[in-house]
């Protein structure tokens, strides 16, 4: 039946990442918000809790964590910084695709090294001239023996300059329809070919590691490709269906902090002789900012539950990262006004959360995108 009650083993994991949370990421946040540096030192921690890389499975030394577990790890991670738990996430994101259409010697050498070391892996889909248009990608990769060779420019990858290895989506078969006209690879960080961009300056999440990257006749065994050829389309969107309810509860625990923030903030500032969170105008923010959080958070346990159970999640994943995502930009900019001239001033921390919050509506398929999902899966069940 329906329960929304955790169980014990999911309150500790929760309450393990809410406590890594505030007491390690939440303080490094600001300067790495300021310096834009990568923390890896944060993530070797967080890896050695098993709270990076959740949903590997046992087999190959991970915790083998459920989309629904891992979503309540996401939203404490992200509490403390967006950017540092972007970081942490896109690790899965790369390697939802590999433990989805994976072999299983593939998976035994390219996920065990991950639960074997603090390795960093990344997504490599969006180029300069495509981005929610995956169809148009211009990557390709040519045959050759036992080998492909790779040729193209992706754009904006998390993680990009940091990763052992790489999830990558070519084009085998320009001739083809979508569903038949790409890959999946995995490709090596170290291969011959490769060239890594500058570190980009983003509005937010600056501890995050975004990057272009090019890849110039490089060469990849055909051990290295997952699933079959040219059903990467697929296995690059089966990984979003996995992905994208992380990404929103992502977003909850953005919009949880700034209403926590605004809360404290709230009940100390007085104007007209009481505080600010007895004028209704103020009061009401706050319920408007829980109503978001609430029905957010459901979204994100109901599309992460089915997709937990093996049922097609697709459109709920889409509710949920657009839902989330939005609430995420409202909270943080209420916050922001709650706190006043404060909340205009680096010196709080509402304005980094409505700069970081911005990017929940731009990755892993905009809000546009989300809604283009939602629409046709409304017209195709009434058809
Ligand atoms: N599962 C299985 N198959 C699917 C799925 C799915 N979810 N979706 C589509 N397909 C199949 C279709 O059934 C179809 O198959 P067939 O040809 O057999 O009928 C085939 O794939 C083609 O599908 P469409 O006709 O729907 O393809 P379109 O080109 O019309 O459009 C979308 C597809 C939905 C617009 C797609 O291109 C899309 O999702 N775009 C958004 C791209 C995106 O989300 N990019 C994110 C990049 S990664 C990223 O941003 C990472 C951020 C950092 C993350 C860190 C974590 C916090
Ligand atoms: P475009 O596709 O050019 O869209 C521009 C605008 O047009 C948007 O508002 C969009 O919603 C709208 N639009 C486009 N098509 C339609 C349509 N059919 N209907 C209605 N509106 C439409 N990608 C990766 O592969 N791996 C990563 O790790 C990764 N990390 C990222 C990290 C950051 C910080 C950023 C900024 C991006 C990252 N991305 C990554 C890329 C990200 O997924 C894309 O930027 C995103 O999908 C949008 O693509 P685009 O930038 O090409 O915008």
């Amino acid at each position: 039946g329906v329960s929304f009650d955790l169980s014990q083993d999911q309150l500790s994991i929760r309450d393990l990442a809410r406590k890594f949370s505030r007491e390690v990421i939440l303080p490094a946040a600001s300067a790495h918000d300021k310096s834009g540096e990568y923390p890896m030192e944060i993530i070797k921690q967080a890896w050695e809790l098993g709270l990076v890389n959740t949903h590997i499975p046992e087999k190959y030394g991970g915790l083998g964590l459920g989309v629904f577990d891992a979503s309540l790890v996401a939203e404490e991670l992200a509490y403390g910084c967006t950017g540092i738990q972007t970081a942490i996430e896109a690790n899965g994101l790369a390697e939802a695709p590999l433990i989805l259409f994976g072999d299983e010697a593939l998976k035994k050498k390219y996920l065990g090294r991950m639960t074997e070391e603090p390795l960093i892996a990344a997504y490599c889909v969006t180029e300069p001239g495509a981005g929610s248009d995956v169809a148009n990608i211009g990557t390709t990769a040519v045959k050759q023996g036992d080998s492909w060779v790779i040729n193209g420019q992706k754009m904006w990858i998390t993680n990009g300059g940091k990763a052992n290895w790489y999830f990558l989506l070519a084009k085998t078969d320009p001739k083809a329809k979508t569903g038949n006209a790409f890959t999946g690879f995995i490709v090596d960080g170290d291969s011959l070919g490769i060239t890594v961009g500058r570190k980009e300056w983003n509005m937010g999440q600056r501890a995050s590691d975004t990057r272009g990257i090019t890849f110039e006749n490089v060469v990849v065994s055909d051990q290295n490709r997952i699933g079959d050829v040219g059903k990467g389309f697929k296995l690059a969107m089966g990984a979003f269906d996995t992905t994208r309810p992380l990404v929103a509860s992502g977003a909850v625990g953005l919009a949880q902090r700034a209403m926590d923030e605004a809360t404290s903030y709230a009940l100390e500032r007085k104007t007209m002789g009481t505080a600010i969170a007895n004028h209704q105008a103020v009061a009401f923010m706050l319920a408007d900012m829980a109503i978001g959080i609430e029905s957010s958070r459901m979204m994100v346990w109901r599309s992460a539950k089915l997709r937990d159970d093996g049922q097609r999640n697709t459109y709920y994943a889409s509710i949920a990262k657009a839902l989330a995502s939005e609430t995420a930009n409202k909270c943080a900019a209420d916050a922001v006004q709650i706190f006043g001239g404060n909340g205009y001033n680096s010196e709080y921390p509402v304005e980094k959360l409505m700069r970081d919050a911005k990017i929940f509506m731009i990755y892993e398929g905009t809000s546009q995108i989300q809604r283009l999902i939602i629409s046709r899966a409304i017209c195709d069940s009434a058809a």
